[in-house]
């Protein structure tokens, strides 16, 4: 399999690839770039070991994930929200070689340069790039995110190249292919979400019309004026979008807002479909390198809630808990298979044991299928929490809050919210005497956690809920927070 990038730049030198701030790139300028950077790289006699990035969405992030691909080296995407133990546990587990860091991540350097190689992209731009030709590893797994399970260790999910290939031409055949399209990417690059826009992108010859962070207005205002024809969003910024939306239309050329990472209130698909807005809902995850169901806006108005269907590669099965198959409507564990679903988590024999049955990969989400082979979610894995389309699993807050000498339980559900969908609130039982302010406990977490991970607020109450084997009530507890909203 060749490069990418470099297939790309053969078939259509001149078209755009990259729109970023005020500059442009073609994909032979593009390529010119990306081939400097690997050379660069190579100059550090690597081994066959994944190469970890910690980048932010910049032009240099996407020539740094290009290179790698150039060289064969699958990345290991780090996101930068995340506290330094969180990136350690994962450059080790992943084995990483080399950790490259934006430039803004120096005092990252400083931290990690005992326990591996740490880069700055400046540092990288530094290097001699003579070396010449290029050798190139074996291409096979391209790039590795890393997601939470409900015990234990964040995972990391082995994304392919035939896993992103599938999942680009399963998208297409849903969606459709323009020569014009160009793909709005304000959503991290780290995640599928934003890493899946750039695999489209070359293999589809469209443009990326990529942002730093999301600003509503600015998105706004390109969709408004046809800047971009397909966007990526998760629910919590199509809510900023149409907050702000007024009677504006978007341009008749946006054809595509890609809606998933989460569930979506229905209103505001509603919303969308009264105003026209092409919202493609989709349901995908991290293990199925982005969208494995979507639901076309020509079936939004009579679906609401639906993700849609599984794209045109791939199956789904609800299964009971004797792992047989529900019937229309009745809901059960929701069970996938086709090209774009990860061989496996880097590893971790266990967990691919139980994920993994007779070729189905188990995504632990609950859902249904109707009489006519539409999805609809309805709860997600286990107790995972998701608050702006990041995830959040209530394990490791608790193990974090126990942590403290004054803290003899705890646990953690989310609450609804209006802005993120859900945010996370803790329950927690004090020591004996201890007489903690929640101020000082949840000050204790941010030194800890990531701030999207933080409890918006602690209840300390005297027992947590069980049942008569001591099995934590969860639900009881969730129903306590729903209450309150109400
Ligand atoms: C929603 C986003 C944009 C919010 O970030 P924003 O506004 O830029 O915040 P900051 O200015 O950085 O920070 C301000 C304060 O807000 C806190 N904060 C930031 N994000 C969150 C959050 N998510 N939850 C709670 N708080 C948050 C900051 O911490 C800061 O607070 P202080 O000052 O206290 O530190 C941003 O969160 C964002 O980009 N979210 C999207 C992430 C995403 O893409 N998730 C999807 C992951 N899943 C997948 O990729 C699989 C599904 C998939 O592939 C997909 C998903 C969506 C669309 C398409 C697909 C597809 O199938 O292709
Ligand atoms: P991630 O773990 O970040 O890859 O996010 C994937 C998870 O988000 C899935 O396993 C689901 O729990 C949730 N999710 C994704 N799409 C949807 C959807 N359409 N409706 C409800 N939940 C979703
Ligand atoms: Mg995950
Ligand atoms: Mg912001
Ligand atoms: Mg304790």
């Amino acid at each position: 399999m060749s490069h990418w990038l470099s297939k790309r730049a053969s078939l259509t030198p001149n078209r755009m690839a990259i729109t970023f701030q005020e500059s442009t790139w073609t994909f032979s300028e593009l390529l010119e770039t990306t081939t400097l950077i690997a050379k660069k790289i190579q100059s550090l006699s690597l081994t066959n070991e994944p190469v970890a990035l910690l980048i932010r969405n910049t032009a240099k992030g996407i020539v740094l994930i290009h290179a790698l691909q150039q060289l064969g080296l699958s990345a290991v995407m780090l996101n930068p929200r995340l506290r330094s133990n969180e990136w350690e546990f994962q450059l080790k587990d992943s084995s990483a070689q080399l950790l490259i860091v934006d430039d803004q991540f120096e005092e990252v350097i400083r931290e990690f340069e005992d326990k591996l190689s740490v880069l700055s992209i400046a540092q990288v731009e530094q290097l001699d790039s003579s070396n010449e030709p290029l050798i190139e590893h074996e291409r096979d797994v391209c790039s590795i995110m890393y997601t939470s399970g409900t015990t234990g260790q964040p995972k990391g999910v082995l994304q392919s190249y035939e896993n992103h290939f599938a999942s680009a031409v399963g998208s297409a055949l849903n969606v459709g292919l323009n020569v014009e399209d160009t793909w709005l990417c304000a959503v991290p690059l780290f995640h599928i979400s934003g890493y899946s826009i750039l695999m489209r992108s070359v293999i589809y010859g469209n443009g990326v019309r990529l942002y730093e962070k999301f600003d509503e207005e600015v998105v706004h205002q390109d969709l408004v004026e046809g800047r971009a024809t397909m966007i990526s969003v998760v629910s919590t910024m199509l809510t900023r979008l149409l907050n702000i939306r007024g009677d504006a239309c978007y341009h008749e050329r946006f054809r595509c807002m890609l809606l998933g990472g989460g569930p979506a209130a229905s209103h505001v698909v509603e919303e969308c479909f009264e105003a026209g807005i092409p919202v493609f809902q989709t349901y995908g995850m991290t293990e199925t390198s982005s969208q494995f169901a979507t639901l076309a806006p020509e079936d939004s108005g009579r679906k609401i809630g639906s993700s849609g269907k599984p794209l045109f590669m791939n199956d789904i099965q609800i299964l009971n808990s004797h792992h047989e198959r529900c019937e229309s409507n009745i809901s059960g564990e929701i069970v996938v298979q086709g090209p774009n679903v990860t061989c496996g988590y880097i590893n971790r024999r266990e967990a691919n044991r139980d994920a993994f049955k007779n070729g189905w990969f188990y995504t632990g989400d609950i859902g249904y299928l109707d009489e006519e082979g539409f999805l609809y979610v309805l709860d997600r894995r286990s107790d995972l929490i998701i608050s702006g389309g990041e995830n959040i699993y209530p394990a490791e807050i608790e193990s974090v809050l126990t942590s403290h000498h004054a803290i003899l339980e705890a646990a953690v559900v989310g609450k609804k919210d209006d802005q993120w969908g859900e945010v996370p609130v803790a329950f927690a039982v004090q020591q004996a005497g201890e007489t903690l302010a929640e101020n000082d406990l949840i000050a204790y977490c941010k030194e800890q956690l990531a701030s999207y991970k933080v409890p918006v607020c602690v209840y300390f109450i005297e027992q947590l809920p069980r049942n008569a084997s001591n099995k934590l009530l969860r639900r009881e507890l969730k129903q306590k927070v729903a209450e309150q909203y109400e």
